[in-house]
């Protein structure tokens, strides 16, 4: 680990993984001390409002900047602060930065399909707001995400680990580099969402990403971390709703976003002198 002396705070809803988690394993692997703050929905939406959630956001990173702290957004950037804190960035060699930066930015994108499986991003009053999709659709949808995008992203994957079987070439930079616990937190999040047989057939002739995914279990921070924080089983989510259960959904999944959108609207117009005072 290179020397940290500043103080960091990483914030994430309820202790979820989601865009956080690489960033935690990065800080595990490098035992890089931080304060790990859980938000409840209530509180995020205070913050966000507040306008101290730079991207409107989570997660963020607290940094410790001449006494007080700053805070700043984007999980990509943070994780790649954090990889840099944690000697598993490759500092000092561009290409391989090229090369891994490419990873996690990827990791990030899968992410992004993966969650609109789940919800659906909409701009209400100004505001971006996630509506969850109704439970009937989302099994359908998660198919169709790991036949036309997930299944394609492993085996590109599987290839960028050839000849090494790690991301990074750059042997200075130790194993696990950033990117590989990028991959790792993928194949963990998706054997947590997917059905036995969705994932064995994920995998299904990735002998390299398995063998990463087994080294890095093996790590023993990695062990601790998880103990503490381990990954769901989130398969309940796309689990298929019984016929007469859709009847009810069609009753409350509108009447949910009707009021969500409310929400936002009316929030959106009584914040507007906060706004414009912040800004003169
Ligand atoms: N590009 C941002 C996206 C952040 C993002 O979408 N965060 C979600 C949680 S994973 C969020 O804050 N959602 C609440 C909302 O938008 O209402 C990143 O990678 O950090």
């Amino acid at each position: 680990m290179t020397s940290s002396p500043v103080k960091l705070k990483l914030a994430y809803f309820n202790d979820n993984k989601g865009r956080n988690e690489l960033t935690r394993l990065i800080f595990a692997v490098g035992k890089v001390p931080y304060e790990d703050v859980s938000i409840g929905g209530s509180e995020y939406g205070k913050l966000r409002d507040s306008g101290s959630l730079p991207w409107g956001q989570l997660p963020v990173l607290h940094v410790q900047i001449e006494g007080g702290y700053e805070v700043f957004g984007q999980s990509c950037s943070i994780a790649r602060f954090a990889a840099k804190k944690a000697g598993s960035y490759p500092t000092n060699d561009d290409v391989e930065a090229l090369r891994t930066d490419g990873i996690v930015d990827s990791w990030r994108d899968t992410l992004d399909l993966y969650y609109d499986t789940v919800f659906e991003r909409k701009v209400i009053g100004g505001r971006l707001m996630m509506f969850p999709h109704p439970p009937s659709a989302r099994c359908a949808k998660l198919a169709a995400f790991i036949a036309s995008e997930l299944s394609q992203q492993f085996t590109r994957y599987e290839q960028l680990l050839q000849p090494t079987g790690q991301c990074c070439r750059n042997k200075a930079v130790p194993f696990p580099c950033w990117a590989d616990l990028a991959l790792y937190d993928l194949v963990k999040t998706m054997a947590g969402s997917l059905t036995p047989s969705q994932f064995s057939d994920l995998m299904e002739g990735k002998p390299t990403l398995a063998t990463l995914e087994s080294r890095i279990d093996a790590i023993d921070e990695i062990q601790s971390h998880l103990e503490k924080h381990p990954y769901k089983n989130t398969t309940y989510i796309f689990a298929p709703v019984s016929v007469f259960k859709r009847p009810l959904e069609m009753l409350l999944m509108p009447v949910h976003k009707l009021f969500m959108g409310l929400r936002a609207r009316v929030r959106a117009i009584t914040d507007t002198p906060v706004n414009e005072a912040a800004a003169a």
